[in-house]
């Protein structure tokens, strides 16, 4: 079936590290389930993550949303910049600070991409365990355009700082 019909498989990474982010990341993938002609094919576990760089923050609650989708790239990542403010994020400019909630476009088919709004594959994937994780859970034989097998990246990459939250009555980030 072309991409016309059955629409892209869109890959998007959730964290929250402020205010009660198990809530944030529930409520955000139920508001990703209703996004306008798209479909939510899967969701994550969450994961407790300590923040990147080592930063004095509050750990972060991750996981990854796959959705089939008719919106182009950049209408949908607008859509994901709506749920965030929607659900009270706060941009003050500064990089990596905490957030209510991040909404990352990690993958769209195998698009690449280089545009000052829009980087795919999104550029961090990589090297984030955060990331790695959750989305092998959900679609463990994906390859990443330019990169290669997520298979591999998962070996070669640690669970350091990373765990996945096993009881859903769990609510807080530690
Ligand atoms: N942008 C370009 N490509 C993309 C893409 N593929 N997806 C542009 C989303 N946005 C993309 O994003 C900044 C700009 O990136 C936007 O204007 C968009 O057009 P933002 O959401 O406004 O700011 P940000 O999230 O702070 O961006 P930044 O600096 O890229 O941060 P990251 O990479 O999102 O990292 N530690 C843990 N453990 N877990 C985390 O989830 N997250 C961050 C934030 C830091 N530390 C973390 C975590
Ligand atoms: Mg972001």
């Amino acid at each position: 079936m072309t991409r016309e019909h059955a629409g892209a498989r869109a890959c998007i990474a959730l964290g929250s590290n402020l205010g009660d982010p198990v809530r944030q990341v529930r409520e955000a993938a139920h508001t990703l389930d209703a996004l306008p002609a798209s479909r939510r094919l899967a969701m994550s576990s969450l994961y407790v993550s300590a923040p990147l760089g080592g930063m004095a923050q509050p750990d972060y609650i991750n996981a990854v949303a796959i959705l089939r989708t008719h919106l182009p790239p950049l209408k949908l990542l607008r859509c994901l910049q709506e749920i965030e403010t929607r659900q009270g994020r706060v941009r003050s400019g500064r990089r990596w600070e905490a957030r209510t909630l991040d909404l990352d476009l990690l993958l769209y088919d195998d698009l690449r991409l280089r545009d000052t709004e829009l980087t795919l594959p999104h550029p961090g994937l990589a090297q984030r365990n955060f990331v790695l994780y959750p989305l092998f859970e959900i679609a463990p034989d994906l390859d990443i355009p330019g990169v290669g097998a997520l298979r591999e990246l998962v070996s070669k990459s640690g669970m350091e700082g990373l765990r996945r939250m096993v009881h859903t009555h769990e609510t807080q980030a530690s």
